[in-house]
């Protein structure tokens, strides 16, 4: 194993994870890597976790500060969550355990937009970072880090903590090394712009360069990446991927896309993935991905050739293609790049490179503002990752939904989002199993018409009312009746359900 640390001075640093975890104090700020499922750092959490718990045994208090690229798994957040080891998170988690607990009230959540949480890192919004703890599959002879199946914020936690902590992964595989592309984009007010101009494009190198001094610790794991499998796809995520895709054929026949020019982004899960499904036999060819994870749809088109280039800052991945990406790392790598997350979520490069973006939702209202992150306005399900990042500035923003959750309760087409993510001048398109809404070019008002259409069907006859009610108010621009603009969802608090 260690082989695999090939530097002196840092192999002379290697403890246990629980030596490791006696290095980090109370109340300190702590940057790890791990990014949806991937490249999570698999011993200090549990350590992190205990010490907490024994702290907790004698009366006293051990919390930190937990920083990472996005969600993680249940051996990060969930031991930690479980433990009470966490006061504040950010800027994004997915877990059960912990989203209870931020829910309840017992530990704080700051949900933020992926692209900015390493800069609010260096620009020292946060204060000082006291620690970093990273995974990695090796550590080269001049001390460079080679990432795992993720980069994240790894190079900002690395460059603005005090100290260290690496964890060299033996389940990684080595072959990994080569897949990222470690640029980083420069201090303000300095920045120059970052020279991708086409999504495959490589721009820096394959190694994180640290300062080794910096390093109080390294261990030595050998545990799997824990991303849950997907769901299989079902008949309501084959109809809203069907509808999607006419969508893209629509743009092409409108002469507004080539069937060799799609750039995708795509959110992670069932019917992103029913959507990819979907691509393998569509007439779409050169497909190009410039998005935040890696899934297992991508890696399918990638192996039918329908897909010449990934790039995103890591792996989601269930843990059969996971399996199949570290054993076929050299293959994949010359397809796939995995970048900083300042650079995969870039506004600029999201921009140039012309993508469309495909995101889930919770709800959307009639006049196109969505909500992606609070049940009912107040309780958090996961958070906007990166969705904003890429619907604000992509060529064409979609969110593709079923028209309802909890098997008919809650219907994703409401009056007035509860909570809004994506503006109504960010979001174009919304589809549901019923259809698509283009609200390109409409004025809020012919907005409505095309999102109740979309809307479930049992929810149509509510939402009518509303629109008429709301239209009598004098100002007719975004007319609201603002005293039931919210009935939906007080009736779901009240009764469990939004139906009357
Ligand atoms: O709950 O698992 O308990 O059944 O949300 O819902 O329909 O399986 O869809 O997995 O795409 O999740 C918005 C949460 C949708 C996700 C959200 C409940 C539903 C179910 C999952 P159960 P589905 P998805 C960045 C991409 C924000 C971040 C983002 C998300 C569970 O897409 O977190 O876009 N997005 N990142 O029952 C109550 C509603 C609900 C609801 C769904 N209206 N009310 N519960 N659910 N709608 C870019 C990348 O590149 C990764």
């Amino acid at each position: 194993m260690s082989d695999r640390i090939a530097n002196a001075l840092l192999r002379g640093k290697v403890m246990s994870a629980d030596e490791a975890a006696q290095l980090i104090d109370n109340g300190d700020k702590v940057g790890m890597s791990g990014f949806t499922g991937a490249a999570y750092p698999k011993a200090l959490p549990t350590a992190i976790a205990n010490r907490a718990k024994e702290a907790q045994a004698k009366g006293d208090s051990y919390k930190i500060d937990v920083f990472t690229g996005a969600s993680t798994a249940p051996d990060c957040d969930g031991v930690m969550a479980e433990a009470g080891a966490i006061n504040y998170r950010m800027p994004y988690q997915s877990d059960p355990i912990m989203r209870n607990a931020i829910n309840a009230g017992e530990m704080k959540y700051q949900d933020i937009h992926l692209s900015h949480s390493g800069q609010y890192v260096e620009h020292g919004f946060y204060g000082k970072m006291d620690v970093a703890i990273v995974e990695v599959t090796r550590i080269t002879e001049e001390g460079h880090l080679i990432p795992s199946s993720g980069v994240g914020n790894n190079v900002d936690y690395l460059d603005a903590a005090e100290k260290i902590i690496i964890e060299v992964n033996s389940w990684q595989s080595l072959d990994l090394e080569g897949m990222a592309d470690i640029h980083r984009i420069g201090h303000l007010p300095n920045r120059t712009p970052i020279p991708i101009v086409h999504t495959g494009d490589r721009i820096g190198n394959t190694y994180i360069d640290i300062d080794v001094t910096k390093v109080v610790a390294v261990v030595e794991t050998d545990a799997p990446d824990r991303n849950a499998p997907f769901k299989p796809v079902d008949e309501q995520s084959q109809k809203i991927a069907g509808y999607f895709l006419d969508f893209l054929e629509g743009e092409v026949q409108g002469g507004r896309l080539a069937y060799d020019n799609y750039v995708m982004q795509s959110g992670v899960g069932n019917v992103p993935n029913a959507v990819m499904a979907g691509l393998l036999d569509s007439k779409f060819e050169n497909i190009e991905a410039y998005t935040e994870v890696i899934q297992d749809g991508m890696v399918d088109l990638i192996d039918a050739g329908k897909m010449t280039v990934a790039s995103a800052t890591s792996f989601s991945l269930s843990p059969e293609y996971a399996e199949k990406m570290n054993a076929e790392a050299k293959r994949y790598r010359k397809h796939i790049i995995t970048r900083p997350l300042q650079v995969s979520n870039h506004p600029e490069v999201i921009r140039r490179v012309g993508l469309i973006s495909s995101n889930g939702m919770i709800e959307a209202d009639i006049y196109g503002n969505i909500n992606s992150t609070h049940v009912a306005g107040q309780r958090i399900m996961n958070g906007i990752g990166g969705s904003g990042d890429f619907t604000r500035n992509a060529r064409i923003s979609t969110f593709i939904s079923p028209s309802d959750a909890k098997g008919g309760a809650i219907s994703a087409v409401v009056p007035f989002a509860s909570h809004i993510d994506h503006t109504e001048h960010d979001a174009m398109v919304v589809i549901t199993e019923y259809g698509v809404a283009d609200l390109r070019g409409l004025a809020p008002r012919d907005r409505v018409a095309k999102m109740i259409a979309v809307a479930h069907p049992d929810y149509r006859p509510l939402l009518e009312e509303y629109v008429e009610r709301a239209n009598k108010s004098k100002f007719h621009h975004t007319p609201h009746d603002l005293a039931t603009a919210l009935s939906f969802h007080e009736r779901l608090l009240e009764t469990g359900s939004m139906k009357k």
